[in-house]
């Protein structure tokens, strides 16, 4: 027994439709919504950190100008998705009071050091590889604005994900120091970047709720495994050793079998003991406290305009 908007919600989910923000949801959906937009965006916010650290030092003018913009673009996509969650009715001040106080969630993967310049190739090639076959499903999502976020975002971490296979292209071609480093740079990274599709299915506590609402459209592990599967040709390209010893093709299955990450080092990074946790957080303190004046001014500004057209 279900209210006439209630149905109209089922109906819409069962017809892949789209949920817009006018219309009637179910409060679990909502806040399931805010819950996975929010950490995406904080994700977005916080993963700028790991490649500014690069920008200063990027080994030619041309990779400076690259890595500028690939951070600026990830900023964008931080904004695109916090609009998106205040269009479920959280502001964004609350959002960005949690992430400051360290109650918010964000990606495991940006807890992670970047000691040399082949981690800017990773990142590009495993991290936003990951996220592609994450996010191009989401484009798909039920709820309207997420979605559409989705989409734009998508075009961009393809390029992001391009400029960092070049960048391990372009050392694998290089010197056998430049090679080495190449490949000890992956060889950190690719654990890392598989625990960025959550953990196993059958310790997923949100999955069947997502997507029975369609806002997931694979479970964690099928992405995890479709990712390994679009690696591994690019890999031999890149003449790279993907480091897993467990990695083989099984005929029967027509798919990988895997190895599995170490999910203790992901449930300590989540519980904040990583190796770059606290030094995540105190940076984004710091260029919060940093900004309070530009903020100030925003809205002293803002102030003044509606005085005058009220007059
Ligand atoms: N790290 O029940 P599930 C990027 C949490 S890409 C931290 O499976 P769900 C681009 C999860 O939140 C990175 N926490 O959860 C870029 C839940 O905790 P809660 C961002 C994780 O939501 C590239 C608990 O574990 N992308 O930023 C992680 O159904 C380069 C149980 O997990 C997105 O956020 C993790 N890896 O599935 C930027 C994509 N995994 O909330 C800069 C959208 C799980 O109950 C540079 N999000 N948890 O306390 C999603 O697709 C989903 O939220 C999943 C998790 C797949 C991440």
């Amino acid at each position: 027994d279900i209210s006439a908007e209630e149905q109209q919600f089922n109906d819409l989910i069962a017809q892949d439709s789209r949920i817009e923000p006018r219309d009637w949801m179910p409060e679990a959906y909502r806040k399931t919504l805010i819950r996975q937009i929010a950490q995406h965006a904080h994700s977005e916010i916080i993963g700028m950190q790991p490649e500014s650290n690069w920008i200063l030092r990027a080994p030619s003018l041309k990779r400076k100008a690259i890595l500028i913009a690939k951070v600026q673009d990830e900023a964008g996509h931080g904004l695109y998705l916090y609009s998106a969650a205040q269009t479920l009715g959280v502001g964004r001040d609350e959002m960005t009071e949690q992430l400051i106080a360290g109650t918010a969630r964000y990606s495991s993967i940006f807890n992670y050091a970047t000691p040399t310049w082949a981690d800017m190739g990773s990142i590009g090639w495993l991290v936003d590889g990951a996220a592609i076959c994450n996010q191009v499903p989401l484009c798909r999502a039920s709820y309207g604005p997420y979605g559409r976020a989705m989409v734009r975002i998508c075009k961009e971490e393809s390029f992001h994900q391009r400029q960092g296979f070049e960048i391990l292209l372009e050392l694998m071609n290089g010197t056998p120091e430049q090679r080495q480093m190449a490949q000890e740079s992956v060889n950190r990274w690719y654990w890392p970047a598989l625990m960025m599709f959550g953990p196993p299915d059958d310790d997923s506590p949100n999955s069947a709720r997502s997507m029975a609402w369609k806002i997931k459209r694979f479970s964690n592990d099928e992405l995890r495994r479709r990712f390994v599967g679009m690696l591994v040709p690019q890999a031999e390209v890149l003449g790279l050793t993907l480091p897993d010893p467990d990695l083989t093709w099984n005929e029967e299955k027509q798919a990988y079998d895997m190895g599995q990450p170490d999910w203790d080092e992901f449930h300590e990074v989540l519980a904040g003991r990583g190796q770059m946790n606290a030094q995540r957080m105190q940076r984004r303190r710091d260029a919060h406290d940093e900004g309070a004046w530009v903020r100030e001014a925003a809205a002293a500004y803002a102030a003044r305009q509606s005085a005058t057209t009220e007059r």
